[in-house]
């Protein structure tokens, strides 16, 4: 590249950077942030190692710098498809986690009520015989399995062959039942198979973009960062955000729709009427590649504006000019992420956004295309490798064929598949869990004594004498610390494996130092149990027969052979010289697959697709034969739903909606950015953001301790007065309870409030609403500690700025070919 000079830029104040403006269907400049510790040079640095950020589920290329054998930093790759170089604040700091002291390193087991140190055969051991004593007293379905959606794709097929093939369980799922479960359903609903239609290149054509409760700014600030330089670019993008908080997004687009909270399915319908009564449809393509349209036509008659507008809280004349924008739009890019996804209607108002793109026929051209988002770094590699319950390759449980093909792939009798039964969710597990049929969960990489609703009802579930819980993670969590047995793992930049990102870009991770201790990768950790369990296929060979990360995936790339997630034509070798590859990836196309159903056909054929789908008011699935008459010709179903509202309704003791969700510098639970000093001082404790009205009705200023409640619980939060929604409380979920250092400790965790509820189709968790009150308990001495760079921005102008230092460097290129 041939460089301007570097700049040093605070990435605390300015998380997203520099500005690199470009125009529509040109590429997108690089610009290469690193960050290194102690004022270390790059020159200073042994040597970079290949891999991509694990904070978030955009996929940013990264070299990890080692010096004396310790991870000291990190650069963004130029010349890799998704970041162009560039890094967020949590990808730029977080690595520091990976260093602190505290990190697990010897297996731990519970002696009399105490947790001691031990050795790995007798924590494994433990395991084992725990086991056996339950598959032969009550069978498989006592055991279950509760993972991440940031392993790597080799931990989790190896997982999935476990759990489905060598046990025979149902009971496996992934914390991604939390996250993205509607992502996948809904893409099941309207084109029978899981796989994002878009690519983040197409920020780079759209003329508008349209984010359906995802707050882009924060959680992907990367793809953000993309979309800021179109709009500083010549012909710049518009922008549609519907989003209760004023996010980033909101202050950027053209349209900003603030819905209350649980109304997005009448929102949905309501553009839908206008699109449909203004004629903005491509009837050619929807009678060609479509099934379904009449029913939307008739169901979404009755979504007027002014009713819609009633039941939303939203300008009338606000929703016209939503349906205008993306009614019109030549090239239309949609985002949707957790403001649709934790909600009571959760798949029904995700497939809306489906539905917008197969109306207008806005599918597989530059600019057209639906994300479907993924939020955690590996999610995709959960869903495609049946580590939460789907079957390996999405294949269909439905069809026995697809079954029978993966027995045979794994040389086992097709008998020993789990028989007769959905796959348990999650939410499921937990319950089985507390109805006493499951005795072991086995918990991976994930943190749900924080990250799960309800958190009263889940600490009792977890901390039964019944249980025997074991919890693999790298530190010594809230769920941990609860556990029968602790594996202490191998971190990121600690271990080799794939992942792969929300646009489906896979990306190779290299090993850059060795793990603490004795931690081990969570690969070799699920192998040892394979091989202490003598788990075999019929032949009599191990099951599974990989020994480590490639020879894992190369077991993947058979799986995968001819199904939508092909990677076939990917090896290590590819990724590491060609940086991110988009599946579907054969040999015979091995530079991959930048969108899906260009040529307007579908996965969906019947004895193809993944799914055949499910009622969105039930979540009854839909039987085969009923499937098979609706859509013989592989074409993308339009399903429509009417409105319905949440089943906890405000009330007088409870009337305003609780929303939960992120900010910037936190990632979930925060066992990583809690222990990156940046992002911890950027925003070091929970707060509640009240609109002024609410404020001022109840009495609260900025910085009050105000106590939060509904009617599971209370917590204490310090209030910060914002431009949110008025009706309408946001509390961070990201603060639990392990920083002994904090004032607050039991009573500020956000999933104290929530509630055991999901959507009928998806089963994700309804995170986003509950009905809740706040009340003034005493002044804070201060602001809230909220940052001020964010959706969590004060009104008042008198809060102190959020800063860090200028620690960051920018490097951009004049010619930007790397
Ligand atoms: N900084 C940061 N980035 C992350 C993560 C993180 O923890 N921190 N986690 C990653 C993961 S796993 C995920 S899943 C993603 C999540 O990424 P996002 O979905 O973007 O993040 P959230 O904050 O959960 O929710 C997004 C928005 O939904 C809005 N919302 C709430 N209720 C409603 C509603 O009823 N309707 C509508 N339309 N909007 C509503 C909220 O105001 C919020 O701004 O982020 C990923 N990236
Ligand atoms: N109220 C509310 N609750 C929510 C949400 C919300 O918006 N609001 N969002 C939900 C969503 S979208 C998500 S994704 C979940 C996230 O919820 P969790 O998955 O519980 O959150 P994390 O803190 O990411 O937990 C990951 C754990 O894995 C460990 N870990 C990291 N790397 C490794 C590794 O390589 N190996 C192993 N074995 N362990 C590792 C970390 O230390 C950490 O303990 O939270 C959900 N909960
Ligand atoms: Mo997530």
């Amino acid at each position: 590249m041939n460089e301007l000079p570097p700049r040093h830029v605070d990435r605390i104040a300015e998380p997203w950077g520099t500005r690199t403006p470009y125009g529509p269907g040109t590429p997108w400049p690089a610009r290469v942030d690193s960050y290194l510790a102690d004022g270390l040079d790059e020159q200073d640095v042994d040597r970079w190692v290949q891999s991509a950020s694990v904070l978030h589920s955009n996929g940013d290329a990264l070299d990890i710098a080692v010096k004396d054998d310790v991870i000291v930093g990190v650069r963004g790759r130029a010349n890799d498809r998704v970041n162009r170089g560039r890094l967020g604040p949590k990808d730029l700091y977080g690595w520091q986690a990976n260093n602190s002291g505290d990190r697990l390193t010897a297996p731990m087991i519970r002696v009399n009520g105490e947790l001691v140190e031990t050795d790995w055969d007798t924590a494994m051991n433990r395991i084992v015989a725990r086991s056996r004593e339950l598959l032969a007293d009550s069978g498989p379905d006592a055991l279950g399995f509760y993972t991440s959606g940031q392993l790597f794709l080799e931990e989790y097929y190896t997982l999935g062959v476990i759990a489905h093939g060598a046990i025979g369980t149902n009971n496996v799922d992934g914390n991604t039942r939390l996250c993205t479960a509607t992502a996948a359903q809904a893409l099941k609903e309207s084109f029978a198979s899981d796989g994002q239609p878009g690519s983040y290149s197409d920020v780079d054509h759209a003329d508008v973009i349209a984010l359906y409760g995802h707050n882009v700014a924060e959680t992907q600030t990367v793809l953000w960062s993309r979309i800021l330089d179109r709009l500083a670019g010549e012909n710049p993008p518009q922008l549609l955000c519907i989003d209760p908080r004023p996010t980033h997004v909101a202050r950027q687009a053209a349209v900003h729709l603030a819905p209350m909270p649980g109304t997005n399915v009448a929102l949905m319908n309501g553009i839908l009427h206008e699109i449909i009564s203004n004629g903005w449809v491509a009837q050619d393509y929807i009678d060609r590649h479509s099934v379904g349209f009449d029913d939307l036509v008739s169901h979404t008659r009755a979504y007027s504006p002014e009713r819609v507008a009633e039941i939303c809280g939203v300008d009338a004349d606000d929703i016209r000019r939503a349906a205008y924008l993306v009614g019109t739009a030549e090239k239309l890019l949609s985002t949707v992420l957790q403001g649709f996804y934790q909600s009571h209607q959760a798949t029904a108002a995700a497939v809306q956004v489906n539905n917008i793109h197969i109306l207008r026929g806005m599918l597989g051209r530059p600019g057209c295309g639906v994300l479907q988002m993924n939020g955690q770094p590996s999610a995709q590699n959960t869903r495609e490798c049946g580590a939460d319950g789907d079957l390996a390759g999405f294949r269909n449980w439905a069809n026995d064929a697809h079954i029978a093909e993966l027995a045979g792939l794994w040389n086992i009798d097709v008998e020993k598949m789990p028989q007769g039964s959905p796959p348990t969710h999650a939410m499921k597990i937990f319950d089985s869990a507390e109805q006493g049929s499951i005795r072991m969960l086995w918990v991976s990489a994930t943190n749900p004594a924080v990250s799960m609703p309800e958190l009263s009802r889940i600490r009792n579930i977890l901390a039964q004498e019944r249980l025997f819980l074991v919890v693999q993670d790298i530190f010594l969590t809230e769920t941990a610390s609860m556990a029968d047995v602790i594996l202490p793992a191998a971190a990121w930049g600690e271990k080799t494996g794939t992942f792969t990102n929300a646009d489906r870009t896979v990306h190779i991770s290299d090993k850059a130092v060795e793990p603490p201790g004795e931690a081990r990768p969570d690969l070799d950790i699920f192998l040892d149990y394979a091989r202490r369990m003598n788990f075999e296929d019929r032949d009599g060979q191990a099951l599974p027969p990989w020994h480590d990360a490639e020879s894992a995936f190369e077991g993947w790339k058979r799986a995968s052979a001819g199904r939508p997630c092909d990677y076939t034509g990917m090896s290590y070798d590819s990724l590491r010289t060609r940086g991110g590859i988009q599946w579907p990836c054969s040999t015979d196309n091995p530079d991959g697959t930048e969108r899906l159903y260009s040529d307007g056909s579908f996965w969906s054929d019947p004895d193809y697709c993944e799914s055949y789908g499910k009622d969105l008011v039930t979540g009854d699935p839909v039987e085969p034969s009923e499937y098979r008459a609706l859509n013989p010709d592989s074409r993308a179903v339009v399903k429509a739903v009417h409105y319905f509202p949440p089943n906890e309704t405000l009330s007088e003791a409870f009337p305003l909606a609780l929303i939960t969700g992120r900010t910037l510098y936190h990632f979930h639970t925060r066992t990583k950015t809690g222990r990156a000093p940046q992002l911890q001082r950027a925003a070091p404790t929970v707060w509640v953001e009240i609109s002024e009205m609410d404020a001022a009705n109840l009495g609260v200023e900025e910085g009050d301790v105000v106590e939060v409640s509904s009617p599971r619980s209370s917590i204490h939060a310090q209030a910060r007065i914002s431009g949110i929604r008025e009706g309408v409380l946001f509390v961070p979920f990201h603060y639990g309870y392990w920083d002994a250092s904090s004032a607050e400790t039991h009573e500020r965790a956000a999933n104290e409030l929530t509630r055991t509820e999901w959507d009928p189709a998806s089963k994700q968790p309804q995170f986003k609403y509950a009905a809740a009150q706040a009340r003034r308990l005493r002044a804070g001495g201060g602001p809230s500690k909220a940052p001020t760079t964010t959706a969590s921005a004060p009104s008042a102008s008198t809060v102190v700025p959020t800063v860090g230092g200028l620690e960051t460097v920018e490097r951009t290129g004049s010619s930007t070919t790397s």
